[in-house]
C-alpha cells in the first residue's frame, strides 16, 4: 500500500452574492474567497490574472482563473475556478496532508504490521507512505504478545520503529497450525453438510475447563457460581480437578473475558468449525484418534450411565463426569484430551446460537462424533456441560 487519499480533498461552492462586497469589484471583477477546512490555516498563494487582497480574497476579472493554496503540513494545491462578474465564488479548501513514512522492524520478524487496524505489511518493512498524525501500530507474529505502540507520525518526516517482541505460549494450550479442514459429515444429515474451509492457526486448551480454573475467577469476582447439586461439580467436594459444568454460555464468556483480562490477550469460546478442526484434524477424522468409535478410550455413556441408553458392553468407570484429561487414550496426535465425550462443551455457531460438541458422558457411542450437531439453549446449566477455549491472536483487532 502507498498511501492514503482522503475524500473529498477540493469542493467548490457557490454561494449567493453577499452585500458587503457590493463595493468591492467593478461589473468586470468578481471576488474570490478562500475559506480551509478548521482548524488548519491555509494562504491564497497566487492568483492568474487577478490581486490579492488578503490572506485568502482575490479580486479577479471574469473568465477561469487558477489559484494557489497553500498551508501548511498540507499539499500546495492548485485549482481552476471560473470567476463570475459581480459575485462571490466561494472556495472550500480541505487539506491533503503531506505523507509520513514508516519503517517497522521487529525481532523476531515476519511479524505482521497494522496501522490503526489495516494491516500495511510484515517486518522487516521498508519505508512505506502513511498518513500523518496520532497513530497506533501493532505488531502481531505467532507464539509472542501482540505488540502495541502509540506514534505521533509528523507530515514529510520519516519514523522508524524497531520492537523487540515478547515470546508468548499460553499455558496449557496446544498450537493448530492453519490447515485447510474437513469439516461436517460425509453425507449430509440435514445440519452439517460436508466442506473444505482454510482457517487460521489457533491455540486451543489441552483440557476442559476445571473447577479449580473457574473458582480463581469466582474469587475474583468476575465469575457467579456455577448451579450446584444432582451432578453439578461446583460445590461437590473431591471434583476440583472435574470440569467446571451446570455453567451458562454467558458464564464461559464471562470466564474467557476474565482469562483475556489476565492474559492481555484475547480468548474465546471456539466456533462450532474450530471445535471440529480441533478433534478431527485437518484429513476429517471422525475422532481424533481415527474412526473406530470411542468404546472406553472416553468417559461416555457406558454401563455406568444413569440412563437406559448407555452402552452395556462398555465400562470406562464412570458415571458422570471423571476429572479432566484423566482418560488418556482420548486423544489425539496433538495431545488435546476429552474433546470427545466428559461434559460436552460450549460453542459458538456462525449465527452466533449455541451448540454443545463432542458428546458427553450421557451420549452413548453413536453420538459424539465432533461433526454431530447439538443446539442447546445458551442459558440452560445442564451437569453433562461445560466448556473449554481458545486463543487467536488475531482476534485482538
Ligand atoms: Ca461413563
Ligand atoms: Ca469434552
Amino acid at each position: 500500500m502507498r498511501w492514503y487519499v482522503p475524500l473529498p480533498v477540493w469542493v467548490l461552492a457557490l454561494l449567493s452574492f453577499p452585500p458587503g462586497y457590493a463595493q468591492a469589484f467593478t461589473r468586470e471583477t468578481g471576488h474570490v474567497v478562500v475559506i480551509c477546512d478548521s482548524p488548519r490555516r491555509c494562504e491564497l498563494a497566487s492568483v492568474s490574472t487577478g490581486t490579492i487582497v488578503g490572506p485568502r480574497e482575490a479580486v479577479a476579472p471574469e473568465g477561469s482563473q487558477r489559484i494557489v493554496v497553500r498551508s501548511p503540513g498540507c499539499e500546495v494545491l492548485e485549482l481552476d475556478v471560473h470567476v463570475a462578474a459581480s459575485e462571490v465564488t466561494t472556495v472550500w479548501a480541505m487539506c491533503m496532508p503531506r505523507p509520513a513514512r514508516l519503517a517497522v522492524f521487529s525481532s523476531p520478524a515476519r511479524a505482521e504490521v497494522f496501522l490503526n487496524g489495516a494491516r500495511i505489511g510484515a517486518t522487516p518493512l521498508d519505508l512505506v507512505e502513511v498518513l500523518p498524525g496520532p497513530s497506533s501500530l501493532r505488531l502481531e507474529l505467532e507464539g509472542h504478545r501482540i505488540d502495541n505502540v502509540e506514534l505521533d507520525l509528523s507530515p514529510d518526516s520519516t519514523h522508524a520503529v524497531e520492537r523487540e517482541l515478547v515470546p508468548y505460549r499460553p499455558k496449557g494450550y496446544v498450537f493448530l497450525p492453519p490447515t485447510r479442514a474437513r469439516i461436517g459429515y460425509p453425507e449430509s444429515r440435514g445440519f452439517n453438510p460436508e466442506r473444505m474451509l482454510k482457517l487460521p492457526g489457533f491455540w486451543i486448551s489441552r483440557l476442559e475447563t476445571t473447577v479449580e480454573e473457574y473458582r480463581e475467577c469466582v474469587r475474583a469476582g468476575h465469575c457467579t457460581p456455577p448451579a450446584e447439586g444432582d451432578d453439578c461439580n461446583w460445590g461437590a467436594s473431591g471434583r476440583e480437578g472435574h470440569p467446571v459444568n451446570c455453567v451458562s454460555a454467558r458464564q464461559a464468556h464471562r470466564y474467557a473475558e476474565w482469562i483475556s483480562e489476565r492474559e492481555g490477550m484475547p480468548f474465546r469460546l471456539p466456533s462450532v468449525i474450530e471445535y471440529e478442526r480441533a478433534a478431527r484434524g485437518s484429513t476429517g477424522r471422525a475422532y481424533p484418534w481415527g474412526d473406530d468409535s470411542p468404546g472406553a478410550r472416553c468417559n461416555i455413556c457406558d454401563r455406568n450411565c444413569a440412563d437406559h441408553i448407555g452402552d452395556r458392553s462398555v465400562d470406562d468407570g464412570w458415571r458422570a463426569s471423571a476429572p479432566a484429561g484423566s482418560f488418556e487414550r482420548c486423544e489425539g496426535p496433538e495431545g488435546i484430551r476429552d474433546l470427545v465425550g466428559n461434559v460436552a462443551e460450549w460453542c459458538v455457531d456462525p449465527e452466533a446460537t449455541y451448540q454443545v460438541r463432542g458428546g458427553s458422558y450421557r451420549q452413548p457411542n453413536a453420538f459424539l462424533e465432533a461433526s454431530y450437531v447439538y443446539i442447546v439453549d445458551g442459558d440452560r446449566r445442564e451437569p453433562w456441560i461445560g466448556f473449554r477455549l481458545v486463543h487467536l491472536p488475531g482476534d485482538a483487532k
